[in-house]
């Protein structure tokens, strides 16, 4: 079955740019996977605990015929590519590629949650997202990409 998929995008590290085009062109590369749509890229203040770089993100659409399961796998061998270092969550990054919504499906495992769990509280996903899919459905609030962004005030 092939699975429309949301994917967020963010880098505060090295050369930003460069990074997520080279994250996008890896992804549509893919035999099983169509990218379908790009937002645009927007400079973002980074939401840590500690200072750090302005975040670069963007969000994408693919369709896939891999599980949440395989597409998981790959975007994190994608991150290793680019040089990603596992720090820690909040450590910056030269790439983070989340799954933020596969199809209508809801995954509830230790290391893997469907919709990304913070996808409704932060403007920094929710913005890009908005441009290229306002009137998608939440899975799980039943609300609108475009009601949920309302909801949020700054990043
Ligand atoms: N990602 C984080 C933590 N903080 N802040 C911004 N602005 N953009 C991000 O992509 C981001 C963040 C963890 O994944
Ligand atoms: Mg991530
Ligand atoms: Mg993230």
């Amino acid at each position: 079955m092939v699975t429309p998929v949301y994917v967020g995008l963010g880098s505060n590290i090295g050369d930003r740019d460069a990074q997520l085009d080279a994250a996008l062109e890896l992804l549509g590369q893919h035999q099983s996977i169509q990218l379908i749509s790009v937002s645009s890229f927007i400079n973002t203040k980074a939401v840590a605990e500690f200072e750090q770089s302005d975040y670069l993100n963007a969000a994408c659409e693919i369709k896939t015929i891999l599980s949440a399961r395989e597409l998981l796998t790959f975007t994190q061998s994608v991150e290793k590519k680019l040089g990603r270092e596992l720090k820690g969550t909040g450590a910056p990054r030269t790439i983070d590629i989340d799954i933020l919504l596969y199809g209508d499906e809801v995954i509830s495992e230790d290391d893997f949650i469907v919709p990304h769990p913070l996808l409704h509280e932060r403007a920094f996903v929710l913005e890009p997202l908005n441009e290229i899919a306002p009137t998608l459905v939440h899975p799980l609030f039943l609300e609108s990409i475009e009601t949920l962004l309302v909801g949020v005030t700054g990043y």
